[in-house]
């Protein structure tokens, strides 16, 4: 029997898109549900540091059902604006919750200016993300990148977080991502991840390349 991937994670799409990609590599997982009021999130500037206090955390609230061979994800990501020197970054879920979509996006459209070129270049922006993951005592980590840049309006549909406003860079026929403005085999052509659906936003996103980084260095791989 394959081994269970206990997810810890509070956010049905982050579990959604994961299980997606998890499922195809042979492994089922399940989301690890842990109290909010029992965890707590460090204020570190590096979103790996947060990866692995979640994991020690998750070593205390394990399910019953936990398998000899089953394993633990953590996985946190953020939205790096490059006009803003990275911000949101390692603070993203604050500014989601606070100022939101909206507010990124008029926060952005104070800086922009008259030339189309570097008005473009003003909402360059990368979501990161890093995996760890536990397994028989050992943490790995994982990460992704995935570039972009910040619409001019939200483009709602079945996402969540900051997708409405994120629109992922083209990628080539080996799925590398190009330069902003180059057309490739992959396109989501002016969608954002918010108008797309899981499995077309699993083509560009910093999820799918973390847990791709990160099993791809099991001993099984
Ligand atoms: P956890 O319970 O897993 O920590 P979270 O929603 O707090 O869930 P993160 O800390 O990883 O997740 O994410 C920080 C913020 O960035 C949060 O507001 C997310 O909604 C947003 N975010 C993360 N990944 C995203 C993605 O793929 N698309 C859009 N927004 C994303």
């Amino acid at each position: 029997m394959s081994p269970t991937v206990w997810f810890l994670t509070g956010n049905e799409g982050k579990l959604a898109e994961a299980s997606i990609h998890l499922s195809n590599l042979g492994y089922s997982v399940k989301q690890l549900v842990v109290d909010e009021a029992e965890l707590y999130e460090p204020q570190a500037d590096s979103l790996e540091v947060v990866a692995r206090s979640k994991i020690n955390q998750a070593l205390n609230h394990l399910p019953e059902q936990f398998g000899n061979n089953d394993m633990i994800l953590v996985e946190d990501a953020g939205l790096f604006i490059k006009a803003l020197d990275g911000f949101p970054g390692v603070y993203s879920s604050f500014v989601h919750s606070t100022i939101g979509n909206l507010g990124v996006i008029r926060l952005l459209n104070h800086l922009s200016t008259e030339d189309p070129v570097s008005s473009a270049n003003l909402r360059a922006a990368e979501f990161r993300a890093v995996a760890a993951l536990w397994c028989n005592g050992e943490i790995t980590i994982g990460e992704g990148i995935c570039p972009g840049h910040i619409g001019d309006e939200l483009m709602e549909g079945n996402g969540f977080g900051f997708d409405p406003i994120f629109i992922p860079y083209d990628l080539d026929e080996h799925k590398n991502p190009l330069p902003a403005g180059n057309y490739g085999a992959y396109s989501t052509h002016g969608k954002t991840f918010g108008a797309i659906d899981s499995v077309a936003k699993n083509k560009f996103s910093h999820r799918v390349r973390a847990l791709e980084n990160l099993f791809s260095q099991l001993p099984s791989a």
